[in-house]
């Protein structure tokens, strides 16, 4: 039998409120017993909360959810309690003398998954909904648990379950008179199918990076105004700035804000040959970020000589951003040359409040063209966008083989790679289709 569980569903801390979550089968016992009976279903009642020799706890509003409609699909219940830490734990001690157990993370939405109440992507999205720290993040995960990248998936898999019931009826029955070619039937569909998925998947690291944020790193050679210009961006000296340069050396990252979206920001050891063991370190590392962003600040000292820039530019990537620093100083480096040779440029002053708006509206605008779309990405995690990819490869290769039986495997393969995204699996609704679909009269 299943165990009834418990946690606080609010944080620790001195707070007005504490939320207390039960959920199984023990839950209207446990009720009866703390709170002397069960309330009317879904709505709040303020009860009088005793432990088992009787003494008050809180007197709390008191919710019951009898399953099946409630979170986790069994019976539930909240307690809001007074936010004090000994109100919370006497309840706590309360719920485990009457045979309750804590549960562990994930619990309740786990059994909620196990009851059929969310699928899979819906229960990353209670996760991703949690864990929110921007506006856009939040409205992905919203968009997720109602379904809406399910809804997708879905709607992908009762195609091909479609495509691999004619193509089973060719390979079954290949001596009847079908009433056309079944199985060359599918093939549009199947191609129509191929392209939504590749687009899909071109668009699958969209999601990733609002959920996990947009990747910058801050690269140059040493002593460009790197950790300046960090420092700047986040309003605090998150990183040391010296004259001496070399001075950074690990990777130091920092969260922003950028038009309602998650970004990271990485300053990085200045790039140059050195025999010395840490600087070399901090050095691959500043490398290894800066291959992985999403986009590169090229940082030059625009006061030094003109083969800085060119450098630079020359290991930039399409959509870079030179950034020609110190040009407070004597410019060494005009902006407009380096725009001249193809590459984006600005140039700034770290020590200027106005410069740093002005690059923090570029980064802005930049991240707002990467992250934002029509809709919502079909994919928001690395397990998503595998399961897309493996489904597009083998809807490529069913359309590539002649042979129905065996395109019908691959077709098979893809639908199951889809099912693995809302974590279900039913090869019983192929056998259906094939029937339902076409009436073979035998
Ligand atoms: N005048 C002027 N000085 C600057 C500017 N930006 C940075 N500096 C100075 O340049 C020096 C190096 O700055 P950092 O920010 O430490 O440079 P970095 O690129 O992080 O250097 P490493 O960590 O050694 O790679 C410091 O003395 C800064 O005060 C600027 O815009 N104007
Ligand atoms: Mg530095």
């Amino acid at each position: 039998m299943t165990d009834t569980i418990f946690a606080p569903a609010t944080a620790p801390g001195r707070a007005a409120l504490a939320v207390v979550r039960i959920s199984g089968p023990g839950t209207g016992d446990l009720l009866t017993a703390l709170a002397d009976g069960r309330p009317a279903p879904r709505r709040a009642s303020l009860r009088r909360l005793r432990d088992i020799g009787g003494a008050l706890i809180d007197e709390a509003l008191v919710l019951w959810f009898p399953g099946p409609a409630s979170y986790t699909g069994e019976d539930c219940a909240e307690l809001h309690l007074h936010g004090g830490q000994a109100v919370v734990e006497a309840a706590i001690g309360a719920l485990s003398h009457l045979g309750a157990r804590l549960a562990e993370p994930g619990e309740f939405t786990r059994r909620a998954f196990q009851n059929g109440r969310l699928d899979l992507a819906q229960a990353e999205a209670v996760a991703d909904l949690v864990d929110a720290e921007t506006a856009a993040q939040a409205r992905q995960a919203l968009d997720q648990l109602g379904g809406g990248l399910s809804r997708r998936y879905e709607a992908w898999r009762e195609l091909l379950v479609e495509s691999l019931a004619g193509l089973e009826a060719a390979v079954d029955f290949p001596d009847e008179d079908l009433p056309e070619d079944v199985a060359a039937r599918a093939r549009p569909h199947l191609r129509a199918l191929l392209d939504e998925l590749e687009a899909a998947l071109a668009d699958a690291d969209r999601g990733r990076r609002v959920r996990e944020g947009f990747r910058i790193a801050l690269i140059g050679a040493p002593n460009a105004g790197k950790s300046s210009l960090l420092n700047a961006l986040a309003g605090r000296d998150a990183a040391i700035v010296t004259a001496t340069p070399g001075t950074t050396r690990d990777v130091i990252e920092i969260p922003l804000v950028l038009a309602g979206y998650k970004a990271l920001l990485a300053d990085t050891a200045g790039v140059r040959d050195t025999v010395e063991v840490i600087e070399a370190e901090g050095v691959r590392r500043a490398r290894a970020w800066a291959e992985d962003a999403d986009l590169r600040l090229w940082i030059v000292d625009a006061s030094a000589s003109d083969g800085h820039w060119r450098e630079a530019a020359g290991m930039a990537r399409p959509n870079d951003l030179l950034v020609l620093n110190k040009s407070d100083l004597t410019p060494g480096t005009d902006a407009a040359a380096a725009r001249a040779v193809g590459i984006e440029a600005l140039a700034v002053s770290a020590t200027s409040d106005a410069d740093i708006a002005g690059l923090r509206r570029w980064l802005e605008e930049r991240v707002a063209a990467a992250l934002s779309g029509a809709e919502f990405p079909a994919a928001t995690r690395l397990r998503h966008a595998e399961s897309l990819k493996e489904a597009a490869e083998r809807v490529a290769r069913a359309l590539a083989q002649p042979e129905p039986e065996l395109a019908a495997e691959d077709v098979r393969l893809a639908a199951r790679a889809l099912e693995r995204i809302s974590g279900r699996l039913d090869p019983e609704a192929v056998l259906d289709r094939v029937f339902a679909s076409f009436c073979i009269g035998k």
